[in-house]
C-alpha cells in the first residue's frame, strides 16, 4: 500500500469508475474504466483541480473568532483566517466541544452534516463525524434529504413504506418488456443518470431507455423543458408550467373516473379513499370539477391534449414517473399523492412494467437490478440525544431558537445551538435563500468545518481544518445497486497539511479520552478490510480481501431481476398487506387528515403556490427559475476543474432561457445577465434556447457562492440559484426544501463585470508576522 512515482490506479468517484495516470505524485490524466459503456465526462475535471490555491493547506482559525471580536465587526464570511498548527487547531476543537456540552449540552451542538462528500465507504465523512459525535454524547441531527423529503414523509401514508422512491423500483427490463407508455414528468435527463451516490460501476441508463423504446414503448415528456429528455430516445413534449404537476394528474383522474374508464376493482380491492378523492375531483365542497378545462387554465396544456392523455392510460399498460424536482417545491407531497391515484386508477399498479415509480433518471442505479442486501457501512453508533430537525429547516433552527413548529403530525421547538461541525457537505451549496443562511449564520459561537476546498462553507467557518481527496487515502468503494467493488488505493500523497476525516477525529478523541472507543485499536487500513471482511459475509462469492486489494476490482455474476413494485401486494393483499393504517393504497389517508394542516390535507389536491406563474407575483417576477442539478459536476464538487469551466459564459453559471423572453428584454445570447427577485441577485451568462417553455428559466446549482457586498447588497458574482430560492418548508408534513417554486425578474447587466473571487483563497495571515500570505 505504498506510493511509487508512476502509476495508473483505479479509483471510484460518484460518477464512476476511472484509472488515474500518476506521474511524480500528481495526477496528469484520467481515463474511464473499460468496462463502463457510457462514461460520465466529469471525471476529467480532476486533472489539475485537486492541487493548487483553491486547497486548504493548514489549519486556519477565523481571526474574529480567536481575537474574540464581534461578529457585527468581523462576520463570518468577510473575516481573514491565521494559519495555526495542527497541534493548537485540535486542541482548540476538543476544548470547545467539550465546553458546549458542559455548558450547554450536547444538544447544542448541530452536527446534520448533510452533504454528499466522496464516494469510499470507509472514510464517508458523515459516517466518520457522526460515529465520533455519538461517542461523546451525541449531536442534534437532521432527518430527510434535500433531494426528495416530501416524497420521503408522504409516501408511507399512503403505500406503507419508501418504496418506488428510494428502492424497489419496478426494472427497466420489466418496463421495456411489458410496459407500453411511460409519462415522464420532469423527463428523464441523462444528465442525471450519471450520478449514484457511493458510486457507479457501469452507467446503464440510456441503454435502458434504448432497449424500452425498441421495444415500443412510447415516452411522453412532460416538463418545462425538452431536453429534459435524451435526443436518442423518442419521445412526445407536452410542456407545462413549473410546479402544476398535480393539477394535470388530478384532472386525468378526473377524466377516467368520469368517462368510467377506471379499473374499479382495483379501486374497490386494493385503495381506501376513493369517496374522498373522487368528492374533491367532482368539487362537491369548493364547487370547481377538475376536469381536463380547469387543468389546461393551470398546466397550460390544451384540455383536448389531456383528454387523449386520459385516453391513452386507460388503453395502455401506463408507468407514471415523477422526479425528484417536482416535489422540491410548495406542496411537494401533492404530485406523489396525485400520481399514485392516478396509477391506481389505471389498474396497472403491481402488473409487470406498469405502476408508478419516483426518481427514475434522478440516479443511474434507479429501475437497475437491486442487490437485495445492502454493504455493511461503518458504524455510527447510537445518538443520545433526541434532538433533531427536518434538514432543510436549518436557518430557521439558528436564527430562532426555542421556536415552535410543525412536522409529520408534531409540534417541536427549535433546540439553541451553540457550535455547528460540519465535514462532508456545502450547505452554502445545497440550502435555499443563501442570503438569509449568511445572517442565521453569524448565530452560533462556532463553527467547525472539515473541507478539501475553500469553498463557501469552509470560508464562512471560524476553525477550517484541511481534509484529504478520496484520491489521498486508502479505501473501498461498495457500490450500492451495482455488482462492482473497488479498492480505491492511495494514489496521491496528502495534499501539504490535509489529513483524514478519520485521522482528525481520532486525534480529538484522544483528548477527550475516548481513542479506543472511536478506533477500536484498528488503522485506516485495517478499518477497509474490515468492511470487505463484512461484504464477504453477505456475498460468499467475493475473493479474499489480499486477492481484491490486488486486482483493484470485483464484479460479480447477478441473476436479472424482473421485480415490480407491489406485486406481491397485488396478487395477496391478505398475505401481503401494505403498511398503511388500512392495509391498502391510500388515496385518502386519516392520519394525515388529522394533522388538520389545509396545505395537505388527506389526499391528493392542488394548491396554488405562492411563486408559480399563475401567481399575483407573478406580475413582478414574470420568470419561473428551475435550478436542476448541474450536467458537468456532482452539486458544487470540482466547479473549478476544466469540465465545469469550459460551460461557463464570461466566467458565470449558464442561464438558460427562451429566446422571446430574451428578446423582450433586449438580451442576446452570451449577455451577462442580473437575475433577481426580493430575496436576493446573481449574474449569469446567457444561453438561448427553444427547448426553454417560454415564461421558465434554467439556472443550474452548483457555482461556488461568490459574494460581493456593496451598498448593504449582496450580489453573487458566479450565479448560484440559491441566493433567490425561498427558505420555506414545502409543507408542514414533509418540511422539505421548495427550491423550485421560484419567481424572478432578468435584464442585462451594463455594469463593468466584477472579478470572480469563488477560487482565490481568503485573506491568510501568519500568526507572529501578522502578514498577508
Ligand atoms: N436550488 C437548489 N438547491 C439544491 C438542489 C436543487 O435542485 N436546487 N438540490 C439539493 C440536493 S438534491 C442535494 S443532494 C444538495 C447537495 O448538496 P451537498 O451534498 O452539500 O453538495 P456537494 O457539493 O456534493 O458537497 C459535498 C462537500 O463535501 C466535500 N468533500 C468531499 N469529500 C470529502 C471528504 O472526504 N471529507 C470532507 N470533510 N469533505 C469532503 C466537497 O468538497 C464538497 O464541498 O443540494 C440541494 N440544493
Ligand atoms: N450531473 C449531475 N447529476 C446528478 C446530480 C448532480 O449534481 N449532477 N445530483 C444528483 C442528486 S443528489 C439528485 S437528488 C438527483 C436529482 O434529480 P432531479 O430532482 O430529477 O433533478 P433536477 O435536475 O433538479 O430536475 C430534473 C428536471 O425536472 C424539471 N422540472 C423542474 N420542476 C418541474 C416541475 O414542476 N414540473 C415538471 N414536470 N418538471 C420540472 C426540470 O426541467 C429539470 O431539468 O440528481 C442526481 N444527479
Ligand atoms: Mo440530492
Amino acid at each position: 500500500m505504498s506510493l511509487s512515482p508512476e502509476r495508473k490506479i483505479l479509483t471510484s468517484t460518484h460518477w464512476g469508475i476511472y484509472e488515474l495516470h500518476i506521474e511524480n505524485s500528481a495526477l496528469v490524466a484520467v481515463k474511464p474504466w473499460a468496462e463502463d459503456p457510457e462514461p460520465s465526462p466529469i471525471g476529467q475535471s480532476l486533472p489539475g483541480a485537486i492541487d493548487g490555491p483553491v486547497r486548504i493547506a493548514r489549519p486556519l482559525i477565523r481571526k474574529g473568532w480567536l481575537d474574540k471580536t464581534s461578529r457585527e465587526a468581523t462576520p463570518r464570511g468577510r473575516d481573514a483566517f491565521i494559519e495555526v498548527s495542527w497541534d493548537e487547531a485540535l486542541g482548540i476543537v476538543a476544548a470547545e466541544l467539550d465546553r458546549v456540552r458542559q455548558q450547554y449540552g450536547n444538544q447544542a451542538i448541530y452536527a446534520g452534516s448533510y452533504g454528499w462528500a466522496s464516494a469510499g465507504r470507509f472514510h464517508h465523512a458523515q459516517s466518520q463525524i457522526h460515529r465520533f459525535l455519538n461517542l461523546i454524547g451525541g449531536y442534534t441531527s437532521s432527518e430527510n434529504t434535500y433531494s426528495s423529503a416530501a416524497g420521503e414523509v408522504v409516501l408511507p401514508y399512503i403505500i406503507g413504506n419508501q418504496y418506488g422512491l428510494v428502492s424497489h423500483y419496478t426494472t427497466w427490463e420489466q418496463i421495456a418488456s411489458h410496459g407500453e407508455l411511460v409519462l415522464a414528468f420532469g423527463g428523464l435527463p441523462g444528465r442525471n443518470s450519471q450520478i449514484q451516490g457511493g458510486g457507479v460501476g457501469r452507467h446503464l441508463h440510456n441503454a435502458s431507455l434504448q432497449r424500452a423504446v425498441e421495444q415500443g414503448v412510447r415516452f411522453i415528456n412532460l416538463s418545462p423543458c425538452r431536453d429534459d429528455m435524451p435526443e436518442n430516445i423518442p419521445s412526445e413534449w407536452l410542456p407545462l408550467r413549473p410546479t402544476t404537476d398535480s393539477a394535470l394528474l388530478l384532472a386525468l383522474c378526473y377524466e377516467l373516473i368520469q368517462q368510467q374508464r377506471y379499473d374499479k376493482a382495483f379501486i374497490e380491492r386494493f385503495t381506501v379513499g376513493f369517496e374522498q378523492i373522487s368528492a374533491y375531483l367532482r368539487g362537491d365542497n369548493d364547487g370547481i370539477v377538475k376536469d381536463a378545462a380547469w387543468a389546461a387554465a393551470i398546466c397550460q396544456i390544451p384540455e383536448a391534449k389531456i383528454r387523449e392523455l386520459a385516453d391513452l392510460i386507460a388503453s395502455h399498460r401506463t408507468m407514471v414517473m415523477v422526479n425528484w424536482a417536482i416535489q422540491r417545491a410548495e406542496f411537494g407531497e401533492q404530485p406523489y399523492w396525485a400520481a399514485v391515484t392516478l396509477a391506481a386508477l389505471s389498474g396497472d399498479i403491481g402488473l409487470p412494467g406498469g405502476g408508478f415509480g419516483f426518481g427514475y433518471a434522478c440516479l443511474n442505479g434507479v429501475g437497475q437490478n437491486e442487490l437485495g442486501y445492502r454493504w455493511p457501512s461503518l458504524p455510527q453508533g447510537k445518538n443520545p440525544v433526541a434532538e433533531s430537525i427536518p434538514v432543510a429547516r436549518l436557518a430557521d433552527m439558528l436564527l430562532a431558537p426555542g421556536d415552535e413548529y410543525d412536522f409529520n403530525g408534531m409540534t417541536r421547538r427549535y433546540p439553541d445551538i451553540r457550535l455547528v461541525y460540519w465535514a462532508g457537505g456545502n450547505p452554502f451549496h445545497h440550502h435555499q435563500d443563501l442570503n438569509r443562511l449568511v445572517k442565521a449564520w453569524q448565530q452560533p459561537e462556532t463553527i467547525i468545518v472539515q473541507e478539501p476546498f475553500w469553498n463557501a462553507t469552509a470560508r464562512h467557518g471560524d476553525i477550517i481544518l484541511p481534509v484529504t481527496t478520496s484520491f489521498e487515502r486508502n479505501d473501498i468503494a461498495l457500490v450500492n445497486r451495482d455488482n462492482t467493488i473497488v479498492a480505491m488505493k492511495k494514489a496521491l500523497p496528502a495534499f501539504r497539511e490535509a489529513r483524514d476525516d478519520y485521522h482528525i477525529f481520532q486525534s480529538i478523541a484522544q483528548q477527550l479520552g475516548i481513542e479506543e472507543n472511536f478506533t477500536l485499536g484498528r488503522t485506516a487500513e485495517e478499518w477497509v478490510e474490515d468492511l470487505y471482511e463484512q461484504s464477504r459475509k453477505r456475498n460468499p462469492l467475493l475473493p479474499p480481501f489480499d486477492q481484491f486489494w490486488q486486482e483493484e476490482v470485483v464484479t460479480f455474476a447477478q441473476p436479472a431481476s424482473h421485480y415490480n413494485l407491489l406485486e406481491d401486494f397485488r396478487a395477496d393483499p391478505a398475505r401481503c398487506p401494505l403498511m398503511t393504517a388500512s392495509g391498502r393504497i391510500e388515496l385518502y389517508s386519516q392520519p394525515v387528515a388529522d394533522y388538520g394542516y389545509t396545505e395537505c390535507p388527506g389526499h391528493a389536491v392542488w394548491r396554488e403556490p405562492e411563486e408559480w406563474l399563475g401567481a399575483p407575483l407573478a406580475r413582478t417576477y414574470p420568470i419561473h427559475l428551475l435550478s436542476p442539478q448541474p450536467a458537468d459536476k456532482l452539486h458544487s464538487q470540482y466547479d473549478h476543474g476544466k469540465v465545469s469551466q469550459s460551460a461557463k459564459i464570461h466566467g458565470r453559471n449558464r442561464l438558460l432561457m427562451h429566446p422571446l423572453d430574451a428578446q423582450h428584454r433586449g438580451i442576446v445570447a452570451g449577455d451577462v445577465v442580473r437575475i433577481f427577485n426580493s430575496r436576493g441577485q446573481c449574474l449569469a451568462g446567457v444561453k438561448l434556447s427553444d427547448a426553454m417553455m417560454p415564461g421558465v428559466a434554467q439556472l443550474p446549482t452548483g457555482a461556488w457562492f461568490d459574494p460581493l457586498y456593496q451598498d448593504g447588497e449582496c450580489l453573487d458574482k458566479q450565479g448560484n440559484p440559491n441566493v433567490l430560492t425561498q427558505d420555506k418548508g414545502s409543507s408542514r408534513l414533509s418540511q422539505g426544501p421548495s427550491c423550485n417554486s421560484l419567481l424572478v425578474e432578468i435584464e442585462r447587466y451594463i455594469s463593468r463585470l466584477p472579478e470572480i473571487t469563488a477560487f482565490t483563497p481568503p485573506q491568510i495571515l501568519r500568526r507572529c508576522q501578522n502578514v498577508k500570505e
